[in-house]
């Protein structure tokens, strides 16, 4: 079915889309709102899932109001204590219930119908796993450019990860690519990992180009030194215990989906 919107942008059946969110009081609201006004362009079924990472402002009352005016369709899941972004993202993964995936930052910094870019190329003949968007042009100050320049060229030389924009925050994946792969890191390695686990289950990941915005509310945390410290430790346990025992590494960390007993 085509959007007439957005002509020649298949709409699919079932989108799970989720958000993780740390102290968003200011954009979680506005958020929900564009999603609510999006997602029916770009998919017949949808969800929005809210994962509250152990946000000490109003975002877990706010999450949970908007659950409770949009039953079924948006959904807040909570952490209870600040667990990190990995693990928020684990969250909402865990939580979709259909077999497309996306997420974006819940800082606004991405529009939610550029979802539409991605969704777009996984209609594509060549039937990709994944496809995750890479920053067109950034809106983050200009050391957030040199710190990613840093670890695209680490991630490439160590790992052989060859992504132009690794932790861009605006990605789709087939629900089913996630079968059987384990993820260790609860914070900001998270998204490398996981690209270099699906690569190497012989996943396809491919690119498409994303807007981004500057973050207009709310503050950025993204680049505090404990984050930074903590993926800097993940990157390098990884790429250690790949250099021990390849295949025992890769299998390390907790499963991405869960499949019911039959
Ligand atoms: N789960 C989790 N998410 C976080 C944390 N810090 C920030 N976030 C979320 O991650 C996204 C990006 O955070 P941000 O601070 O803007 O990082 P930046 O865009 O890399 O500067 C936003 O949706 C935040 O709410 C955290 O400690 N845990
Ligand atoms: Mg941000």
């Amino acid at each position: 079915m085509l959007d007439p919107q957005a002509p020649g942008t298949p709409r699919v059946p079932r989108l799970s889309y989720f958000f993780p969110a740390h102290n968003e009081e200011a954009n979680l609201e506005a958020l929900v709102n564009e999603a609510l006004e999006t997602l029916p362009s770009l998919a017949d079924t949808f969800e929005i899932i809210a994962v509250d990472d152990g946000s000490k402002d109003a975002t877990p009352t706010i999450a949970d109001a908007l659950s409770a005016r949009h039953p079924d369709i948006v959904r807040a899941v909570h952490h209870t204590t600040n667990l990190g972004y990995g693990a928020a993202l684990r969250s909402g993964f865990a939580a979709s219930r259909y077999d497309l995936v996306a997420f974006t930052d819940g800082d606004r910094q991405f529009k939610v119908a550029d979802i539409g870019r991605l969704t777009a190329r996984l209609a594509e003949a060549d039937h990709p796993d994944v496809v995750v968007g890479f920053r067109i042009k950034r809106a983050d100050p200009l050391v957030r450019t040199l710190y990613a320049r840093a670890y695209r060229t680490a991630n490439r030389v160590f790992f052989g990860l060859k992504v132009t924009d690794v932790d861009c925050a605006c990605k789709l994946f087939r629900k089913e690519a996630l079968d059987g792969l384990r993820v260790e890191s609860g914070g900001a390695f998270f998204s490398a990992e996981m690209i270099i686990k699906l690569r190497a289950a012989g996943r396809t990941v491919v690119e498409v180009g994303v807007p981004h915005y500057p973050r207009t509310a709310g503050s950025a945390t993204g680049a505090k030194p404990q984050v930074v410290l903590r993926a800097v430790r993940d990157f390098w346990s990884l790429r250690l215990r790949m250099w021990a025992n390849r295949s025992r590494a890769l299998r390390r960390g907790e499963p991405m989906t869960y499949r019911p007993a039959p």
